[in-house]
């Protein structure tokens, strides 16, 4: 008896930790099984028959609407309030379900008719993963797509992992995370890393894909690879040549041009739906067009014409540095080697840049590429994975900095948005319970990018930590008390406007304790975590040195970017150049990005340059500590796992906080001792 007891308490236990361990995401609804759901079978009756809590949904094919839009009106029959979802297909259908299970409960819109449609046809997430099962800039594990096996130990003791395309795809796992995608509007995804092995393109791999491809296809989600642009001369592609590769991989060449035609028809034999490819060229060590002397267009029109016949398309990267113009302020490097080829690349092809000029800091002025181009279709490329932001460690919500973005790239000037993605094999996906809002994030903003971070954050927050059925109802109904939380407009004091608030700061005080007033790239080499200002290696390109950014000796700080220095300011459209290049005008924030000022320099507080660094420093610790004590007051509103894990994470950000205060005031203050 005594046995069976213990025995109960422990399955209950076990299963009370699993409900809890964050790998539901924001997607915790509990089966009810009760909706009544009439209209084709597919997948979104299915969401809808298990965890709508309403009596009943007509789903409804409309052939007239557009491509993934969807609309859902309230109807009245028999004196019952019924749904209809009306959708182009399935997978508007689909959408239409998740918008309806996202507003169920408390925040359930009542008899407003709802219509909605992406903002963007290119909805896609870019997975930096490896073949051998690593992920660049991953901080969730490992790849959930590909896995390696042991190859032996680095002298450090670290695993080394090797590619093993005989390792079984995780079908289950696959599809948990083709649905959180959907539930979002996420429609594409890269599978593999920009730094692409040629081996992606063998035969083997492109079984897996087309298997991935079978699996996410009913979740309305394209597959995408990046590929090495000198694959042609290692891998063979299906009836060309024999087999045999070639001795180039010149885009003007006739039988570079045939390999990638072949290739793309192998591809599409198997994968009739593939998205296209991503390519990283002539930037890091990447191969790419200029190793013949051609253009990134001659490169990327090449590619162009092989996946054209099949609908596909480039999205060809403008992340370029050291190659064409070395020795050139990195940050101006993209406009340098892309303006001139405006207008010359294929309707195919999309130009895809990061939102700022540099790499992914906490705050850069957006990238003026943007400004530049004209006539090439263009993508943004977001960073959800925070390289640079506390990676998984710190709690930093980025909707406020891609909102930021867009006040300064309408929207409606590109055709698409892409996020490095933050997802790996640990249990709750994005390692830090809140690095799941950055991934739900860039899913909502990509489909609707006049959303505010505000209106984003309190939707996460709600369905991650609010009510979720039996297994946190306890917890969750007092998560909402004390909230107005009636649609869209939280008021009052709850746990929920607490951790809106801390929520909403997060990157400001990110910005705060790793990059005041404009400071930038001085973090740890090669890890990205950390403060390392006095950063510099004569092996390694200049560009990747701190030093080479802040500039500091004993009289001043900063990098000149104006018309006296690198002219950088130069690229923006007015009235950011004459803004940013005079430093009467120039935004604080942007101060040592543009400009070069002595340390006697007095910012519009009064305080001198280090003065003011000091205060951003000590502000961003201080809004960690308080973001401690905000998590501390929802202790008793959040189940116990997730709880103590995003403590520790807290605690550890803090530590860092600290870190970069110190290192770095101790550090600058050094040039302005006697
Ligand atoms: C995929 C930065 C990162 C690299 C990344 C590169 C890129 O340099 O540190 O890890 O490589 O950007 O975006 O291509």
């Amino acid at each position: 008896m005594k046995k069976t007891v213990l025995l109960l308490m422990m399955m209950t236990f076990a299963w009370m930790a699993k409900a809890e361990d964050g790998h539901q995401l924001w997607l915790r609804y509990q089966p009810v099984n009760k909706a009544k759901v009439t209209g084709p079978e597919c997948m979104a009756a299915q969401e809808l028959k298990t965890y709508y809590q309403g009596e009943s949904v007509h789903l409804v094919i409309d052939p007239a609407m557009e491509e993934d839009a969807y609309r859902i009106k309230v109807k009245e029959e028999k004196g019952k309030k019924v749904k209809e979802i009306s959708a182009k297909n399935e997978i508007g259908l689909l959408y239409g379900a998740y918008e309806l299970l996202r507003r169920q409960g408390d925040r359930e819109t009542g008899s407003q008719d709802i219509t909605s449609k992406p903002f963007y046809k290119l909805r896609i997430l870019n997975h930096w993963d490896n073949l051998n099962g690593t992920i660049e800039r991953g901080y969730a594990g490992l790849s959930i797509f590909w896995k390696g096996k042991e190859g032996g130990k680095t002298r450090r003791g670290h695993t080394i992992f090797v590619e093993d395309p005989d390792q079984p795809i995780d079908v289950e796992l696959i599809k948990e995370y083709a649905r959180a995608n959907a539930s979002i509007g996420i429609n594409g995804t890269v599978l593999n890393n920009v730094n692409a092995s040629p081996k992606m393109l063998s035969a083997v791999y492109i079984n897996k894909v087309k298997q991935y491809a079978d699996i996410l296809r009913p979740y309305g989600i394209k597959v995408y690879l990046s590929v090495n642009f000198a694959s042609p001369m290692t891998i063979p592609a299906k009836g060309f040549n024999g087999g045999k590769p070639v001795k180039t991989a010149d885009p003007l060449n006739a039988q570079v041009k045939a390999w990638w035609k072949a290739k793309a028809k192998e591809i599409y034999a198997v994968i009739p739906d593939f998205g296209g490819f991503l390519v990283k060229a002539n930037s890091e060590g990447q191969p790419g067009p200029f190793d013949y002397k051609r253009t990134h267009a001659d490169g990327a029109n090449m590619l162009a014409d092989a996946v054209k016949p099949f609908g596909g398309i480039i999205m060809w990267r403008s992340f370029v540095y050291g190659a064409a113009h070395p020795g050139e302020d990195r940050v101006k490097q993209a406009v340098s080697e892309f303006k001139d080829l405006d207008g010359k690349f294929r309707d195919n092809v999309i130009l895809q840049s990061k939102n700022g000029p540099l790499d992914f800091q906490p705050r850069e002025p957006y990238a003026p590429i943007f400004d530049n181009i004209h006539q090439t279709k263009q993508m943004a490329e977001l960073q959800i994975t925070q390289e640079y932001l506390g990676q998984s460690r710190h709690l930093v919500y980025l909707a406020p900095m891609w909102r930021e973005f867009f006040g300064f790239v309408e929207p409606s000037r590109l055709v698409g948005i892409a996020g490095v993605a933050n997802i790996g094999l640990d249990r709750n996906w994005c390692g830090h319970h809140f690095s799941q809002a950055n991934w739900y994030a860039f899913g909502r903003l990509a489909w609707d990018p006049t959303l505010t971070s505000e209106q984003i954050a309190q939707e996460w927050l709600v369905s991650t930590f609010g009510p979720a059925g039996d297994s946190s109802r306890l917890t969750g109904d007092r998560f909402l008390s004390g909230c107005n939380a009636s649609a869209n407009n939280l008021t009052g004091t709850c746990p929920l406007s607490g951790l809106l608030s801390v929520m909403l700061r997060s990157r400001e005080a990110c910005v705060d304790y790793m990059m005041p007033i404009g400071l930038h790239h001085i973090f740890a080499f090669d890890e990205h975590y950390g403060p390392e200002p006095d950063g510099y290696n004569p092996h390694v390109p200049y560009e990747w040195c701190p030093v080479y950014y802040h500039q500091a000796n004993k009289d001043s700080i900063g990098f000149d970017r104006t018309h006296t220095g690198s002219n950088a300011t130069a690229q923006y459209r007015e009235p950011y150049c004459q803004l940013y290049d005079d430093i009467n005008t120039c935004p604080e924030r942007y101060l040592l990005w543009f400009h070069r000022v002595p340390w006697t320099y007095r910012l519009k507080s009064g305080r001198t340059v280090l003065e003011e660094m000091a205060f951003h420093y000590d502000r961003g610790v201080k809004e960690v500590e308080d973001f401690i004590r905000v998590w501390n007051e929802a202790k008793p509103f959040i189940d116990d796992q997730r709880w103590q894990e995003v403590d520790a994470r807290l605690q550890h950000q803090l530590d860092n906080a600290k870190e970069w205060r110190s290192t770095c005031l101790n550090y600058f203050g050094s040039f302005t001792r006697p």
